[in-house]
């Protein structure tokens, strides 16, 4: 969380998972398609074939005080030091998953890389949402299969989508910014310590 210049909170979300997962779909169907947000323009760092190379950046807002700077990383494996970078003050954090089977050692790669940088702080001091992506193609993985492989918390949220459709995103979306707001707005552990 930052406050910027004119008195304004600032939370960082950012879209994680293995390269060609779906994480530039997901956020440019936020951007194009879900209404309800007021939205700053969307930054896309990409190679000509569409990749992203760095990240992609949009901001949303709330209301006129609360923003959500929502990022993607590149999900290549040469990235790696710019992932660990854009995920330096991370507040809440989407996990996408590819559903096919061939994706499986990919899906696990990054989730194993996503413990390396963040450790315990996931799901906890730094909320998390699973997406498993691409559910419209007919040969994918289950869903528990997929999440016994990322091996995170069997408490967190995991959402089935199609970003291609937009099928799931915006719940995706809603659920991690939720629970940001809950941890640091409301502080509702923290107000029933005091008590
Ligand atoms: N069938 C299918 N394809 C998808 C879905 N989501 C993304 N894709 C495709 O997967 C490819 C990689 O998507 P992209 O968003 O660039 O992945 P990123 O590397 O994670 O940013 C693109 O061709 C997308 O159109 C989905 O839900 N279903
Ligand atoms: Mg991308």
């Amino acid at each position: 969380m930052r406050k910027d210049a004119k008195g304004k909170i600032h939370f960082k979300i950012v879209f994680v998972g293995p390269s060609l997962a779906g994480k530039t779909t997901a956020l440019k169907y936020l951007h194009d398609s879900v209404d309800g947000l007021m939205k700053g323009g969307l930054t896309s760092i990409a190679d000509p074939s569409g990749r992203t190379v760095y990240f992609d950046f949009s901001p949303f807002s709330a209301t006129n005080t609360v923003l959500f700077d929502v990022y993607t990383v590149a999900g290549q494996r040469r990235h790696k030091n710019q992932r660990k970078m854009i995920l330096r003050g991370v507040d809440g954090l989407l996990y996408i998953a590819d559903s096919r089977p061939d994706m499986k050692a990919d899906n696990i790669e990054a989730a194993v890389e996503l413990r390396e940088f963040l450790g315990d702080k996931i799901g906890t001091d730094i909320p998390l949402v699973i997406v498993l992506n691409k559910r419209d193609i007919t040969e994918v993985m289950t869903r528990e299969d997929m999440l016994k492989d990322l091996g995170f918390n069997s408490d967190i949220l995991a959402i089935n989508t199609i970003a291609t459709k937009g099928i799931g995103i915006k719940q995706a979306f809603q659920a991690v910014s939720r629970e940001i707001i809950m941890k640091q707005v409301y502080k509702t552990d923290t107000i029933e310590a005091k008590r």
